[in-house]
């Protein structure tokens, strides 16, 4: 069977641990592209050379031809800037759409029958824009922002109960900006409910309440609190980390259940638009998108946020 091939767009931050990651996993070859001369030739000599070390054997590549990506089974792109300090990543969307117009282009003429997951943001905007110009199929282009977003939540949770994290379950759904919908009602811990135990823990309602609210303004604003510490930059090692679970799932037919950055058909009552919602990733990409019933309060925050990335998408030139 021939080996995979992961073509990263992009060898900034996140791009440099998402060659690493796919390396140590040995999830296939590796290809770096960047518009910078030398950047991802040296990003990728340098995880090279410690094959030996950290145990991996894989061919890795920098370069700065969209040739060399041909044959990927999976692209990933963040190519395109990342936010400062005061910004939100709406503002991002002018200089990102052009990056990612030249994106969509490269990949479309050199990997087209490569499955696309975007990280770039602003992350709903970039991924309607690459998959309107590859012209690819839903089930091929889709964006990640939800793993991310519910890791997140899982983390903060589990700091406050005291548990591993590993034993956390949560999900965030929506568009990946102020507005997502951390889902509180179906979090828990091996399944039993989080807010149970905040109840129990607190001996109050309200109290556990007002930590819940906390938690999930907390994971809201997540991607800013980092942003907001590096001043240079947004994060990078958990974006990679959330893309890198997507991609194996599909490069080893996996069926993952992971919260996606999908094209809805009518699924959560919206048409026409990428929405963070579950999906099963497996190696036809999106396969099912498991859909299940609201609250009231539950589909309020959904169109609430669905309405801002309508709102985003439409801005668009
Ligand atoms: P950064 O370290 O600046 O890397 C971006 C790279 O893109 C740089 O190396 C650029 O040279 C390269 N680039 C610019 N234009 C092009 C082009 N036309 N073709 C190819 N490469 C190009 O940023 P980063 O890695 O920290 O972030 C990348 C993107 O991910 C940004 O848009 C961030 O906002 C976004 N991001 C998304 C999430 C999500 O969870 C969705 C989280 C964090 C960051």
């Amino acid at each position: 069977m021939a080996r995979k091939k992961i073509a990263l767009i992009g060898g900034g931050q996140i791009g440099g641990v998402l060659a690493q990651l796919a390396a140590l996993r040995e999830l296939g070859d590796v290809v770096m592209f960047d518009i910078v001369e030398g950047l991802p030739q040296g990003k990728m000599l340098d995880i090279a050379e410690v094959g030996s070390v950290d145990g991996f054997d894989c061919n890795l590549k920098g370069t700065n031809s969209y040739e060399d990506i041909k044959g990927a089974d999976v692209v990933i792109v963040t190519a395109g800037l990342p936010r400062k300090p005061g910004m939100s990543r709406d503002d991002l969307i002018e200089v990102n759409s052009k990056i990612m117009t030249s994106v969509a282009e490269g990949i479309k003429a050199n990997a087209p029958n490569a499955f696309v997951i975007v990280i770039s943001n602003p992350l709903d905007a970039m991924v309607t824009l690459c998959q309107k110009i590859t012209g690819f199929p839903y089930n091929r282009v889709i964006g990640q922002a939800g793993v991310l977003d519910s890791a997140r939540f899982k983390t903060f949770i589990a700091w406050e109960l005291g548990v591993s994290v590993k034993d956390v379950n949560a999900m965030t759904l929506g568009g990946h900006g102020d507005d997502m919908v951390p889902l509180v009602r179906y979090a828990s811990v091996n399944g039993i409910p989080v807010m149970e135990l905040l109840e129990k823990k607190y001996k109050d309602k309200a109290k556990a309440k007002e930590v819940m609210d906390a938690m999930v303004k907390r994971t809201r604003g997540a991607g800013g609190e980092v942003v907001a510490l590096l001043k240079t930059g947004s994060a990078f090692y958990s974006p990679a980390s959330s893309a890198i679970q997507m991609a194996e799932s599909i490069l080893k037919d996996q069926k993952r259940v992971l919260p996606t950055c999908a094209y809805l058909n009518g699924e959560f009552g919206v048409k026409g638009f990428y929405v963070g919602v579950p999906c099963v990733l497996g190696e036809n990409g999106v396969e099912q998108i498991l859909e299940f019933e609201l609250d009231a309060e539950e589909q309020a925050m959904m169109d609430k946020s669905v309405a801002a990335v309508k709102e985003l998408v439409g801005s668009m030139k």
